[in-house]
């Protein structure tokens, strides 16, 4: 049996060079752009549209030949991997429907099309249920009169919040706006529309909002967990853990399964996605300035008070461990 690394060598490269004759449908095209535009956005959010993108791809892939398929679903995998290079959500989205499903033994089209249909169906709905297990654990964590800050927007953190909000009184919310995407905007739409008692802040209130407001957790989402318990995620937040760590604040990262990465070490190998100028200013009317816009960074273990995994909490320190027993007993293969 082939391993993932020799079934998928481009997994593991940024060799995302696409059969020239490859045609997809329109809609995989949709999707790409979507993710690379980011009308799709959030780690999770884009692991399940790739996921189900690609069982889309099985499932309109017309011919009769086994290896061809294969090759085109590969391509597919290339072309979506190399939209957005920070979040591991959308390797491992990737990952989990094209390794999850059976290619070594399956020799017909047939076969391999429901393989990949209910590996992405396996991951959509293990991906979801993790949610509500970490909004549980998550919210545990919380009480009558709790006081949170959140960054950015992560369905997790968001979720998380809500629940609380469900079984406590008088808890309270605090989204950063996120520049310069502005992500806190949905944040804050969310929690309200939740019924949480929600404040939108600048970014660079964020310490002094802990401060002076009581702040009693910090929940955020995550883009990439490294094996030394580096967390990537929205840029400001590495700012945020340092403030709250500063204040005795908890930073607590909400992290499913598919967020962790087995093959990045610590955050140097992590790669930060750059975007244009203009999502800061325009240009323009800034002569002479050069603009800079990393739109992740990289939060370190000793900053963070836990990850809360669909299994519970645990200690950044501690990620390889989890990440070796999780990953071979849900995909029951080495990585
Ligand atoms: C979103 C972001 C989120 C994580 C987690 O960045 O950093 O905190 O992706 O999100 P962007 P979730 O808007 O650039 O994609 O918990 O929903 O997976």
């Amino acid at each position: 049996m082939k391993t993932i690394k020799e079934r998928m060598p481009y997994i593991y490269t940024s060799d995302w060079h696409v059969t020239k004759e490859t045609v997809f449908p329109k809609a995989f095209s949709e999707t790409v752009d979507g993710i690379r535009e980011m009308r799709i956005r959030g780690a999770g959010r884009i692991a399940r549209s790739a996921s189900k993108a690609l069982a889309a791809l099985a499932e309109s892939y017309g011919g009769s030949d086994f290896s061809e398929m294969a090759e085109f679903l590969h391509d597919g995998a290339k072309l979506l991997l190399s939209t957005r290079p920070t979040a591991v959500s959308l390797k491992n989205g990737i990952l989990f429907t094209l390794a999850g499903a059976k290619e070594d033994g399956v020799k017909n089209v047939g076969d391999y099309r429901k393989s990949v249909v209910g590996a992405s169906e396996w991951f959509c709905e293990k991906s979801v249920s993790a949610i509500d297990a970490i909004a549980k654990h998550g919210s545990g964590l919380l009480c009558d009169g709790s006081t949170v800050l959140t960054h950015c927007n992560s369905s997790v953190a968001v979720s998380t919040i809500a629940r609380a909000n469900e079984m406590y009184d008088g808890i309270r919310a605090f989204a950063t706006e996120t520049r310069p995407w502005n992500q806190g905007h949905i944040t804050a739409r969310e929690l309200a529309s939740s019924g949480v008692d929600v404040n939108m802040i600048v970014d660079s209130a964020a310490r002094h909002i802990m401060e002076r407001e009581g702040v009693d957790a910090v929940f955020v989402g995550a883009d990439t967990i490294c094996m030394d318990g580096t967390v990537a995620n929205k840029v400001g937040t590495s700012q945020i853990a340092l403030a709250a760590m500063d204040l005795g604040i908890p930073f607590y990262v909400c992290g499913e399964f598919y967020k962790f990465s087995p093959d990045i070490k610590s955050g140097s190998y992590v790669v930060v996605e750059e975007r244009g100028a203009s999502e800061i200013a325009d240009p323009f009317k800034f002569p002479g300035v050069k603009f800079k816009n990393p739109v992740f960074d990289l939060t370190p273990a000793r900053n963070i008070t836990s990850i809360i995994t669909e299994d519970g909490a645990i200690r950044a320190e501690k990620v390889a461990g989890f990440v070796k027993r999780k990953f071979s007993r849900v995909m029951g293969f080495e990585m």
